[in-house]
């Protein structure tokens, strides 16, 4: 089950618009990430529940917002939280909760993750995805957090035994925490639109491995590429994702209809090495 925090503030229709205050408790849990084909591994996410997600919350928040924001660590290891240009906790330890309030004071999309133990940490789970938007900006947006999994550096990592980097052979491939088919029941995920009217996809990539995604049907246009910035721009159908970065795409369907999206690297649209599942989604767009 994924569960999201989704705040969006619209300003009133007089021209002030005044920020707003909001708390987040973000708890820190361990458990079992359910994969593709009755699969589990041992993982850590941060969620807004005391219970355990199998993916990190994504949060939407608006510019100049004010978060108060406590983090509580219900693992038995200390982890910290750093999200991006914003919060730097450098750890919590186990059963502990550091609070901190801080102003959204930058647009754009920022990784949060763990610092500790990296990067081994922040693979297991305890990463995910900030936007901070323009309290004016209306658009329709999708989230991809991207990532794969190596069941065995799962089990080496709870162990607190660090695996080695150079046998990591991710086995199952998971967007916003599911694979397909599921993911296409994941309302935040999937695009859907009309013809004519502009969406956007924001595509982070939490993992260790290159992904490659490819769009059938349509060309989409790079509106933010945090590894290539001279990119923005170009328009095109195939977008590499290195592991950290982040892309926001948009896109005006000139069509209707239902199109695939898949890793090209095909072995990213397998699970436990079943073909077909892993990194495929469809885009479903209306006339
Ligand atoms: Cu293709």
């Amino acid at each position: 089950m994924i569960k999201y925090t989704l705040i969006t503030l619209l300003c009133s229709i007089s021209l002030l618009c005044s920020s707003a205050t909001i708390d987040v408790r973000l708890v820190i849990n361990s458990g079992s990430h359910s994969l593709t084909g009755g699969a589990f591994v041992a993982a850590k996410t941060y969620s807004v529940s005391n219970t355990f997600e199998d993916n990190s919350d994504i949060f939407i928040w608006n510019h100049d917002d004010i978060i108060n924001l406590k983090v509580v660590n219900l693992d038995s290891e200390p982890h910290g939280l750093l999200i991006e240009n914003h919060v730097n906790i450098s750890s919590i330890l186990s059963g502990d909760s550091v609070s901190q309030s801080f102003t959204l004071a930058e647009e754009g999309v920022f990784r949060y993750f763990d610092p500790l133990n990296s990067p081994f940490n922040e693979y297991l789970g305890l990463s995910g995805i900030v936007h901070v938007k323009s309290v004016l900006d209306t658009s329709s947006y999708f989230y991809w957090d991207i990532r794969e999994i190596d069941s065995s550096w799962n089990e080496l990592i709870i162990l607190n035994t660090p695996p080695n980097l150079v046998d990591y052979d991710p086995d199952y491939f998971t967007i916003n925490g599911v694979s397909s088919p599921d993911i296409n029941m994941d309302v935040l995920a999937r695009p859907t639109g009309i013809v004519g009217e502009e969406f956007k996809v924001i595509l982070v990539n939490n993992g260790q491995s290159i992904h490659s995604m490819h769009f059938h049907g349509y060309h989409l246009t790079i509106a933010t590429d945090s590894k290539r910035p001279s990119h923005v721009g170009r328009s095109k159908d195939t977008f590499p994702l290195y592991p950290r970065e982040h892309l926001v795409l948009s896109c005006t369907p000139d069509k209707p209809g239902e199109y695939p999206v898949h890793d090209h690297n095909l072995v990213a649209v397998t699970g436990g090495q079943q073909y077909a599942t892993g990194m495929f989604i469809t885009m479903l767009i209306a006339e």
